[in-house]
Formats: C-alpha cells, sequence, structure tokens
C-alpha cells in the first residue's frame, strides 16, 4: 500500500538555510561579489589558519606573542585576583596562555566558531592549568552572546588578540566593541591586538605567502562551499589575490575567477567574469592612536599600549 503525502507535510523544514548557504546566496547576488570571513574556519580552515601563524612572512603572531610574553604580566597588574578571562575567537588559544601563567585568572570562557579549534583548545589548556575553571562557547561573537554565570563578583577580562578587529570595518569594529563592553559589564577590561600599518610590501608578503598557504585558506572557502552545501565549483577556475587598499589603510583578499565561469549553489547560479573576484577579507591596519581613537567612540580608555620594537604590532589594555 502506498501512502500519499503532500511534499509540503513531508519534508516540513527542507527550506530552512543554514547560515553559510544563506551568506553564499547573499554574497553572491551582492555587487561586487562577497563572502564573509567568519565561513574560513571550518576543520581544515582552522588548520591551515595554525600554518599561516608559523610563515615567515605572517608577522603578527610572532610579534604580538613576543609582546605579550614581556608584557602579559603588567597589562594584567590591575586585575582583580579570580578575575573571568573571555575570549573572543580564541582558536587554538596559544597566546591564552601567555595571561594565564601567573595564576590571576580562576575562569576562562573561551569563544569561537570553530567546534574543533575550541575542543583541541580546552583539553589543552584543562590539562595544564588544572585549577583553571575551562567553559568553552561556540559561538559568533558579532551575535546575541550570553556568558555561563560568573562567579559571584569576578571581574570580567576580555581578550581580543590577532587583530581579528581588523576584519570588520570600523564602523562595525565600535559596534563589536560597544557589545563587548556591555557583555563585560562594569570594571570591564579588554587586551586587545591591533595590526598596525606599515609598507605595503611587508603586509602584502603577509597575505600572499610564497608557500601558498594563504592561497589555499581563501580557496578552502570554495572547497567548503562544495562540500557542506553540494555546491557545483570548478576550484582550479579561481586564484587567490592579495592587494594593500592604501586609502582604507586594509589588506584586501579576494578570489579571482581566471576565467567566465558559474558556481550553482543552494539552487541558484551566479555568473562570473573574467578577471571578476569574490571579496573575502579585509584586514585592516591602524595607528595606535587612530585606533584608541575608534575604541573611545566605542566607550572604551585606553590604559596601557604595549608594541614591539619595530612598531609592528600593537597589544592594548582598555578599561570602559
Ligand atoms: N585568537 C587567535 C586566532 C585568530 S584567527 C590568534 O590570535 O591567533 C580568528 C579566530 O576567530 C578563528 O579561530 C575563527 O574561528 C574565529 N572567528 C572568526 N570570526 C568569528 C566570529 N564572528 N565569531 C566567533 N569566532 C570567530
Ligand atoms: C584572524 N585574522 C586577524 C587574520 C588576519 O591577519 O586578518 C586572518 C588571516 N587572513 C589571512 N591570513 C590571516
Amino acid at each position: 500500500m502506498s501512502i500519499a503525502v503532500r511534499r509540503s507535510e513531508a519534508v516540513p523544514h527542507a527550506h530552512r538555510l543554514s547560515d553559510f548557504a544563506q551568506a553564499c546566496l547573499d554574497g553572491l547576488s551582492a555587487t561586487p561579489k562577497t563572502l564573509p570571513c567568519r565561513f574560513f574556519y571550518d576543520a581544515r580552515g582552522s588548520d591551515l589558519f595554525e600554518e599561516i601563524t608559523r610563515l615567515p612572512e605572517y608577522y603578527p603572531t610572532r610579534v604580538e606573542t613576543g609582546i605579550l610574553d614581556r608584557c602579559g604580566s603588567s597589562l594584567l597588574a590591575d586585575v582583580r585576583d579570580g578575575a573571568t578571562l573571555v575570549e573572543f575567537g580564541s582558536g587554538s588559544s596559544a597566546k591564552t596562555e601567555l595571561l594565564l601563567r601567573d595564576g590571576r585568572i580562576a575562569a576562562y570562557v573561551p569563544i569561537d566558531v570553530s567546534p574543533t579549534a575550541l575542543a583541541d583548545a580546552a583539553t589543552r589548556l584543562r590539562g595544564r592549568f588544572p585549577g583553571l575553571d575551562v567553559q568553552p562557547l561556540v559561538a559568533d561573537f558579532t551575535g546575541d552572546l550570553r556568558l555561563p554565570p560568573l562567579r559571584r563578583g569576578s571581574q570580567a577580562i576580555g581578550f581580543f588578540p590577532g587583530s581579528t578587529i581588523g576584519n570588520f570595518p570600523p564602523v562595525e569594529a565600535v559596534t563589536l566593541l560597544r557589545r563587548m563592553a556591555d557583555l563585560l559589564g562594569p570594571n570591564g577590561r579588554l587586551v586587545i591586538g591591533v595590526d598596525l600599518q606599515k609598507d605595503r610590501k611587508r603586509l602584502v608578503a603577509a597575505y600572499d605567502d610564497a608557500a601558498g598557504t594563504t592561497a589555499a585558506f581563501n580557496l578552502n572557502l570554495l572547497v567548503r562551499m562544495r562540500r557542506e552545501l553540494g555546491a557545483r565549483i570548478d576550484i582550479d577556475g579561481f586564484a587567490h589575490r592579495a592587494l594593500y587598499n592604501e586609502t582604507a589603510n586594509r589588506i584586501e583578499m579576494h578570489l579571482a575567477s581566471l576565467r567566465a565561469q558559474r558556481i550553482e549553489v543552494a539552487g541558484e547560479t551566479f555568473d562570473l567574469d573574467p578577471g571578476e573576484t569574490i571579496h573575502t577579507e579585509n584586514s585592516y591596519k591602524y595607528t595606535p592612536e587612530r585606533f584608541a581613537e575608534l575604541a573611545g567612540v566605542a566607550g572604551w580608555s585606553m590604559q596601557r599600549l604595549a608594541t614591539d620594537d619595530d612598531r609592528l604590532f600593537a597589544v592594548m589594555l582598555l578599561a570602559t
């Protein structure tokens, strides 16, 4: 016996798109075409980012780690014992150890969109700091965040390293910093890493390395689209491009179409002309003064500034 079921009853939620599918439809319909950079970080993308941090050309991780190694304790000098550290886009939490080692932080809330990176980091940190209360949160930090209940009276210290703030246009960066101030509450502090303006050659090399790791990281967005969304797409028909936009003070990453072609994803078709690009990431570069001004608009004041001798990178302590 066969039972006739109306299609809409058989698959009631079949048309609810994932965030990634919706972002692909929105971004590929836009002019110029674009895709949000937070989708770089599936398991493969998180591994590729870790590889990037070890590249000779990618100075930010090495330089920021050096600053935190030298100045981490003094940046947290006024922090109350038993404070909670809330990290935004924690990835491997490698730099975090430099703030945890003097034992004043009692609880750690790493927040990331990458479940694999979070799980690995939580396991490592629980092993290395047995007294630390680690409460990972898989979430988009630009969305509505709710922290796990903090210990009574625990001061909340934000940590936002890597210059991930640079991946947001200034207006969005202000909104994000304001939300962080609200989330961290009264007496909140934020230790934030900011990549500084420097010569174009050094900047472009950091985003277009000789080994092709950043190219693989960028192209992985298309690989992810094919794997997760069943997209029809010729990945060899695209090339990684990194350029410095001097007017906007930002590195731009693009995926350039090498010929006329189409992408089919989530039931839609998108045509690309030869040379047309999909803009996948911005990485804004600041002067310390300009960043302090921007943070000021969001209600933060700069308490301390630490840089390396070559002034490639800055770590700031901000207070509300
Ligand atoms: N903080 C680390 C990792 C930086 S890479 C460091 O300094 O080396 C950026 C990290 O932020 C990645 O782990 C990525 O998964 C995460 N991320 C990017 N956009 C995010 C978002 N909107 N919400 C939460 N995590 C995000
Ligand atoms: C995470 N973010 C700050 C990195 C950056 O430098 O903008 C991401 C990245 N993109 C290419 N290389 C690294």
